[in-house]
């Protein structure tokens, strides 16, 4: 094969990456395949916006000013794979329906948890786990139960703090380490914690690192 069609040659996130499937419940997820690392959290706390900030691909995840708008788990991957045999994409981005959004009619609610346990409890494949706070608000209580399920399940799980750009740089740092102090003794969660801002552009070249470092990728 040229070296020039070795496309894991190529930067992670240098190049296009492509939206291939909305997954409404378990019997539709694709195939165990590259690794996986998804991006969970409450609803509207910033999941869509920071996967199309680490891509620079502003429309590729639906983002919305209204909660619960995200039903499926969305699988992003970066473009020019075929997709079978061994030409497998090096890994996937999965966007996540959030949890806690009190106004959505309960079976809709319920049937986005059962997903959101049921894949995060059961996928071999999913290498680490992004979990999305919003810097306003810190760590609630169905956050530590999504925290627990992943702990109970032995998932990889980092926190990001999310929209920094709406607090004062210093009330970031007090909020990591009060984030860190909170996870401490947490087996699966990974001891630090990030801050982004996906407006801004901060934090995304750690949090890159990080993906990266997670699938065993250079960047
Ligand atoms: N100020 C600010 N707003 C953000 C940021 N990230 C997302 N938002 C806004 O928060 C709302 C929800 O974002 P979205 O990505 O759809 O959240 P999701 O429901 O978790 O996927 C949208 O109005 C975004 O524009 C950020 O870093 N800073
Ligand atoms: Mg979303």
């Amino acid at each position: 094969m040229p070296a020039d069609r070795n496309m894991d040659e190529k930067p992670l996130f240098g190049r296009p990456w492509i939206f291939i499937r909305g997954v409404p419940s378990m019997k539709f997820l694709p195939p165990e395949g590259p690794l996986e690392v998804a991006f969970a959290g409450r609803s509207n706390v910033g999941k869509s916006s920071l996967i199309n900030a680490l891509v620079g691909h502003k429309g590729l995840a639906r983002t919305s000013n209204t909660p619960g708008r995200t039903q499926e788990l969305n699988y992003f991957v970066p473009e020019g794979y075929s997709g079978e045999g061994l030409d497998l994409p090096p890994m996937a981005l999965v966007d996540m329906p959030g949890y806690g959004y009190a106004q959505a009619p309960k079976e809709h609610v319920d049937a986005w948890t059962k997903l959101v346990f049921d894949y995060l409890r059961g996928r071999a494949t999913l290498k680490r786990v992004y979990v999305l706070i919003d810097s306003r608000h810190g760590l609630k209580k169905n956050d530590e139960e999504v925290l627990d399920l992943l702990d109970k399940a032995a998932v990889s799980y980092q926190i990001v703090l999310t929209k920094t750009d709406k607090i004062k740089e210093p009330a970031v740092d007090k909020l990591i380490a009060e984030t860190t102090e909170k996870i401490r003794k947490r087996p699966a969660a990974y001891p630090f914690v990030l801050s982004t801002s996906s407006e801004k552009g901060k934090g995304l070249d750690e949090l890159r690192q990080a993906i990266a470092e997670t699938i065993g990728q250079s960047l």
